[in-house]
């Protein structure tokens, strides 16, 4: 099968967002709440990024680390009172600094899009976080991707393979036609399981994961002037991030299902 289609998780893959973006807009969600006792440090953010989504991360928060509670109030809407804020402090951190997009990802993004190949985003992060990130690094992308399928769009979140079922239907393609990109087990296993092979490319936080089933490991996209490194799988004589090698690794993934 021929590869008509890139889909991108955002958190972590298309930018670094999570330990200067969201860690940070929790903290100011807590904060403002009055809630001085609740604060994500680098490290704890780290261990509660095994759950994914924001409202998700904070009910495991707090059954798991006990924090003290404002009294009279409903559990579920403290957690959705304090999401909202999040957002609030999440997208406007975005539109005052901005978070840049990773190495490489802009240049596959225009590579893609020039050959006529597909674009599409599946991510566990609520839509306004997406529109935020990318009207600031890259806004004429906005309407690159035909499909945004984001948040609470679908009830189960990654590591379930909802997002990327709702996305393949939305855009009437087969998963191998397709090639998913990620930097978490949690996402690497999401896509896997609706049977998209997967690049991953790592981060600070995601690095000593486990991503076997992943078709190549990266440590980023890379540029001409900024090699990759691969971690895991194979990239011939590529140094950055091509479509070319996209079609290869797609190719390699697709064969090796068929053989195993
Ligand atoms: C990203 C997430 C998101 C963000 C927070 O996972 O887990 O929850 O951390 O976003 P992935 P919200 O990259 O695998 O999609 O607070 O908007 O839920
Ligand atoms: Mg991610």
């Amino acid at each position: 099968m021929e590869l008509q289609a890139l889909i991108f998780d955002v958190d972590g893959t298309l930018a670094d967002t999570e330990r200067d973006g969201h860690r940070v807009a929790f903290n100011a969600a807590f904060a403002e709440a009055g809630l001085d006792y609740w604060h994500w440090s680098v490290e704890l953010y780290g261990q509660l990024l095994a759950i994914t989504g924001g409202k998700e991360r904070i009910r495991h928060f707090i059954e798991t680390c006990q924090p003290p509670l404002p009294a009279e109030e409903d559990l579920t809407a403290l957690i959705a009172r304090l999401h909202q804020a999040k957002t609030r402090h999440y997208t406007a951190l975005l539109a005052q600094g901005g978070i840049p997009l990773r190495p490489g990802v802009k240049r596959l993004l225009q590579e893609a899009r020039a050959a006529g190949i597909r674009l599409a985003i599946a991510t566990t992060t609520t839509p306004e976080n997406v529109t935020a990130l990318l009207e600031r690094a890259l806004p004429e992308s906005l309407s690159w991707f035909e499909v945004i399928a984001a948040g609470d769009i679908v009830p189960a979140k990654k590591p379930a393979p909802d997002i990327y079922c709702y996305t393949l239907e939305r855009m009437g393609l087969d998963p191998q036609e397709c090639l998913a990109f990620e930097d978490s087990e949690n996402g690497l296993r999401s896509a896997r399981q609706a049977g998209v092979p997967t690049v991953v490319t790592v981060n600070d936080y995601t690095r000593d994961q486990d991503f076997s089933g992943a078709a190549l490991v990266l440590d980023h996209l890379g540029e001409p002037d900024l090699p990759f490194q691969v971690l895991a799988g194979r990239a011939g004589s590529h140094s950055y991030f091509s479509l070319e090698l996209a079609r290869q690794v797609h190719a390699q993934a697709i064969h090796s299902e068929v053989e195993n």
